[in-house]
């Protein structure tokens, strides 16, 4: 297992990589270029200036969050092969610098969704919060304007402006793609790029949807055990495989995630694992909390039990935390709970280890 902490690059974070770098077992980023618009080659001078800086301070990257996929590509427009090949172009170029993980995404127009980014806990601190009515009777651009005001000026993944500009025009577009066609485009990225994955020896890991059922009336596919099964199967090679979001998949209650990651993990298409915790407030509302089993409704030994039992030996990342101690930033990204977060997870794996010795 190799401990990473997702950070988003000068002048998109915060976070000195000095201070990543302290917390205990870390070993690398994970990062992306967040300013190139989606669907172009990302330049291979950059990418090697941005490992360059990273390796400066002894930290590895070899994971990129995310590779972002062109609308068209999602929609099956004719297009697409355009964007494909640029896709292709970039998992060249990140291969050059020795990238061994990307993780992407397949939500249509949007990525994560929540109701509040600021939803205040009775210990002072602060946290992204999800409410089922609240998301169901908002719109798009009004959730997208709300996100603008409680960021903290960061541009948020998956709430990108080249997004935004067009999101009631793309959700449109939509109107003419059910689940089937839907899924028949993402086979369809998938036996593009997967041959080229094996080629640059790049795993591709894809992010469940987060949450993990339909929102604005788009297809989200992502969701469960079965619909994982059945996008592996669209494309059986190694390289295919997923990231396992703990926080995403574990929001609907009927997700076993023991079960999944040990299914998954056993035959080696988990490649990139988020972990953190959330508490149920219902049925399909929940907030973000501090990663400890005590503190939420997820199971963390449990989960880490499963990964460590089924011989997951890929990337592990802090998923999103509180605001604590006062610090301001990234919402779900701040410093603080996330190296709580990690110190946590490795106390967990160490503890699983020695008491395990010669069972797996
Ligand atoms: C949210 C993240 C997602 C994730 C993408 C992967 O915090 O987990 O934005 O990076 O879905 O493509």
């Amino acid at each position: 297992m190799k401990m990473v902490f997702r950070w988003f690059a000068e002048g998109h974070d915060k976070i000195p990589l000095g201070y990543i770098r302290q917390i205990p077992g870390m070993t690398g980023v994970v990062t992306s270029l967040l300013d190139v618009p989606v669907g172009e080659v990302w330049p291979l001078e950059r990418i090697k200036k941005l490992k360059e800086e990273i390796n400066g301070y002894g930290l590895e990257v070899e994971v990129i969050e995310s590779v972002n996929i062109h609308e068209d590509i999602k929609l099956g427009e004719k297009s697409r092969d355009r964007y494909i090949q640029a896709y292709i172009n970039t998992m060249k170029n990140l291969s050059e610098i020795g990238i061994k993980v990307i993780c992407y995404n397949f939500m249509p127009v949007l990525d994560w969704a929540r109701s509040d980014l600021k939803r205040p806990l009775q210990d002072g601190s602060n946290t992204m919060s999800y409410h089922h009515d609240y998301i169901m009777n908002i719109n798009p651009q009004s959730l997208a304007e709300q996100f603008g005001k409680q960021s903290n000026g960061f541009e948020l993944p998956g709430w990108e402006p080249d997004r935004l500009r067009e999101m009631v025009l793309t959700i449109e577009r939509y109107k003419n793609v059910d689940e089937n066609q839907f899924w028949s485009n993402i086979k369809y990225f998938l036996d593009s790029v997967i041959p080229y994955a094996e080629k640059y020896d790049i795993k591709m890991a894809i992010h469940p949807d987060d949450p993990p059922w339909s929102i604005f009336g788009l297809p989200r596919v992502l969701t469960s055990r079965d619909n994982i099964r059945k996008f592996l199967d669209l494309n059986n090679s190694l390289y295919n495989g997923i990231t396992l979001c703990t926080g995403s998949l574990g929001s609907n209650r009927n997700n076993d995630l023991p079960a999944i990651i040990s299914e998954f993990a056993k035959e080696d298409r988990i490649h990139f694992a988020h972990i953190r915790n959330l508490r149920f407030e219902s049925e399909k509302d929940f907030y973000e909390c501090a990663h400890l089993s005590q503190c939420g409704s997820l199971d963390l030994f449990n989960i880490v039990k499963a990964f460590y039992d089924s011989g997951f030996d890929d990337y592990i990342r802090p998923d999103h935390g509180r605001m604590i101690w006062e610090e301001t930033g990234r919402p779900g990204y701040g410093l603080y709970d996330r190296a709580l977060g990690a110190t946590y997870l490795h106390g967990l794996w160490e503890a699983i280890v020695k008491t395990s010795i010669g069972d797996r």
